[in-house]
Formats: C-alpha cells, structure tokens, sequence
C-alpha cells in the first residue's frame, strides 16, 4: 500500500472500440463504471488524431457524468482539447517532463509505464502521478511488450518505490487478489471487463477482489 494520495483509484478500464469486439464502447464504460471502475482510459491506436478526438469527446460524456478521470494514451494534442484529466505514456512516448512543459493547468494526471527496475532511477519517476507495471502478464491484447514482471516484480518495484502503482497485463478474477497482495494500488484491464458478456458484473466482481 503507498502513502500517495495523488492516484487514489483502484480499479482502471483501458478502453478501445476495438477491444469492445462489436459492443458499443460507450455502453461497455458506462456499465463498467456502475460495476465500480473508477479511472478511464481511452487508449486507441492507428487512428488519425480527428477520430481519436471524436471518440474521446464521446467517452467524456459518460466520465463527466459519473464524475470520473478520463485519461488519453499517448497523444496530448488529443488530450489536451478533450480536457482529459491525464495522459498515459510509456517509455517509447513523449516523456513526463516533456508533458509538463506544455501542460500545466489544470494539472494533469501522468501515468508512466515502467518496463524495467532501472527505469526507477530516472527522472521522469517524480514527474508522475502513477507508474505503469506493464504487463505483470504476458497477454493477447498487447504483443509488443518487453518485460512480464510477474507477482514477484511487483513486490520488487513496490520495495523500491511509493509511487501509486498501477498494474496492467492478462489480470481477471482469478488473479485479482494476488496482484494486489503483491503490492499493486490499482488493477487496469482490458478484456477482463470489455471482453465480457456482462461488463457491469465484470467490474463489480472484480472491485470485490480489489476491496476484500
Ligand atoms: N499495456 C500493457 S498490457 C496491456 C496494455 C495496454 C493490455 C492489457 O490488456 P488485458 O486484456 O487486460 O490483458
Ligand atoms: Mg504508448
């Protein structure tokens, strides 16, 4: 458990059209925030910026309804004209201090993927709001990935640092608890909850595990 108060969610659907495989995403957030998910993320790739807009204004609707975050992966422009409360980002994106330089007010929310321990010594640490443990498993939904850290790797970056951390990668029912026994504050998934027949249920069943 960390001290920060800065992150204070605990259960986060990254969301894309695709990942809803013919169910209206809209919907698929809107049951998910009900079931008890509390940040967003649109995280959508190969679409012009004018697309990615639109549906962030979309998803915004709903976030603003339910008075929760949304947070935009990886294109500030996009995240910028939405007012989005955050931008999600990984080691190969614009960096922290690179959105800190252009954004500052309101303050956004930053999230960092970490992909390795030595990743922790570096200067953008400080400039974020929560670190990415990404992927703690391996997982269909995202191929390009470098490290599986495993429950072991997330008590390893838990000893070394007090940073909200987020965890994202193959997590489902099944796994919940132990990934937050291990130390992680908050669990992200995509398939756990948009791949699902019942997202409200999904998210409902899977914030018990995270509360228990
Ligand atoms: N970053 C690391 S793993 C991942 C992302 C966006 C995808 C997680 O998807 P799922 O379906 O919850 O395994
Ligand atoms: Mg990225």
């Amino acid at each position: 458990m960390n001290l920060d108060t800065s992150f204070p969610y605990q259960l986060y659907l990254v969301i894309s059209e695709q990942d809803c495989r013919g169910k209206n995403f809209l919907h698929v957030a809107e049951r998910a925030i009900l079931g008890g998910v509390d940040v967003i993320q649109l995280r959508e790739k190969n679409l012009t910026s004018d697309l990615y807009l639109a549906k962030a204004k979309q998803l915004k609707e709903i976030t603003d309804k339910y008075i929760i975050p949304l947070i935009i992966n990886d294109n500030l422009e996009v995240a910028q004209k939405v007012g989005a409360d955050g931008i999600h980002v990984g080691n190969r994106d614009i960096s922290p201090r690179g959105i800190r330089e252009v954004w500052y007010s309101p303050r956004p929310l930053v999230g960092y993927s970490i992909e390795n321990l030595e990743q922790l010594k570096n200067e953008q640490i400080p400039l974020s709001d929560y670190l990415g443990i990404s992927p703690v498993f391996n997982t269909e939904t995202k191929k390009d990935t470098i490290t599986e850290w495993g429950l072991r790797g997330i008590v390893e970056i838990r000893q070394r640092t007090d940073k909200p951390l987020v965890a994202i990668g193959n997590i489902h029912i099944q796994n919940a608890r132990r990934v937050i026994q291990a130390g992680a504050d908050c669990l992200a998934v995509v398939s756990a909850i948009c791949g699902s027949e019942d997202p409200e249920k999904a998210a409902y069943e899977l914030k018990n595990e995270i509360l228990k």
